[in-house]
């Protein structure tokens, strides 16, 4: 069984980075494992991925020639990638592997709403199981109520993606809240945080949105990973896997 992963969340969380590094770990763990860049807007990569969705769909080009801005010409590369998934998958598909990488666009809420995004990560999921490890970021959960969003943006990638999900704190070799653990298993006590810290004047909203995570909460124990210092990936396999148990248990 392949595993596709993808490595999904805000702009600059970490994704190719650890797409790089992730990989890299795989291999030395004697895994057959790729990276595969789906962001037709990426310039710069600290690796030579063995995919790259820029020689058949560059946004940069697209700007160019056809006059559009930078996130409509990633718009317009979406829906081309979509049109043209069988011209370009099958490159992917040539090479033998336990685990394609996928590294995704910055621009999280184009994959989210676009249909045509949905579409070719369903279609890429016809040829392995499809598994998101979605990033948040060490520097932005440090206040509660930034925590409260990224989760609800979190558990809208599983819901629109339809893929087993899990979460994952990246660039964890910043400074962490002590309390993070907490926060992630214990939704009153995130509530109580988010009233105490200061949610400016929206605070019943605040208060409803930790009550709509508290009804689907992420049974999971928290991983933490670093790209830069290279841990937390033992712990980031372990529950890849476990995701793709029905039946698992991810505490
Ligand atoms: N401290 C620290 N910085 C990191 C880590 N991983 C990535 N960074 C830095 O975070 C920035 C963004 O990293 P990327 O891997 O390009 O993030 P991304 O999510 O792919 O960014 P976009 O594709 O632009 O959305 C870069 O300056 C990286 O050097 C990490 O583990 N620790
Ligand atoms: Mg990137």
């Amino acid at each position: 069984m392949i595993f596709n992963v993808f490595f999904l969340g805000n702009a600059g969380c970490g994704k190719t980075r650890l797409a790089y590094a992730f990989n890299r770990w795989l291999r030395r763990k004697g895994f057959k494992s790729i990276v595969c860049n789906l962001d037709p807007a990426a310039e710069y990569f600290p690796y030579a991925p063995e995919f790259d969705i820029k020689k058949y769909v560059d946004a940069r080009k697209l700007m160019i020639d056809e006059g559009l801005g930078p996130n409509g010409a990633i718009l317009s590369s979406v829906d081309k990638m979509n049109k043209m998934f069988k011209v370009w998958f099958k490159d992917i598909l040539e090479y033998d592997v336990d685990f394609r990488i996928f590294d995704t666009p910055g621009q999280l809420e184009i994959l989210l709403y676009r249909n045509s995004a949905i579409s070719f990560i369903s279609k890429i999921g016809k040829s392995g199981r499809n598994v998101g490890v979605f990033l948040v970021e060490a520097k932005l959960v440090r206040e509660p109520v930034s925590l409260t969003v990224l989760l609800m943006q979190a558990n809208i990638a599983k819901v629109r993606l339809d893929m087993p999900t899990v979460l994952a704190i990246s660039k964890s070799d910043l400074k962490l809240r002590r309390d993070l653990e907490m926060l992630l298993s214990d939704s009153e006590y995130l509530e109580k945080r988010v009233v105490e810290e200061g949610v400016g004047g929206h605070k019943s909203a605040a208060i409803l949105l930790c009550r709509a995570l508290a009804q689907m909460p992420w049974r999971q124990r928290l991983v933490k990973v670093s790209s830069l210092k290279e841990t937390g990936f033992r712990s980031l396999y372990g529950i890849i896997n476990e995701a793709m148990c029905v039946c698992g248990d991810l505490t």
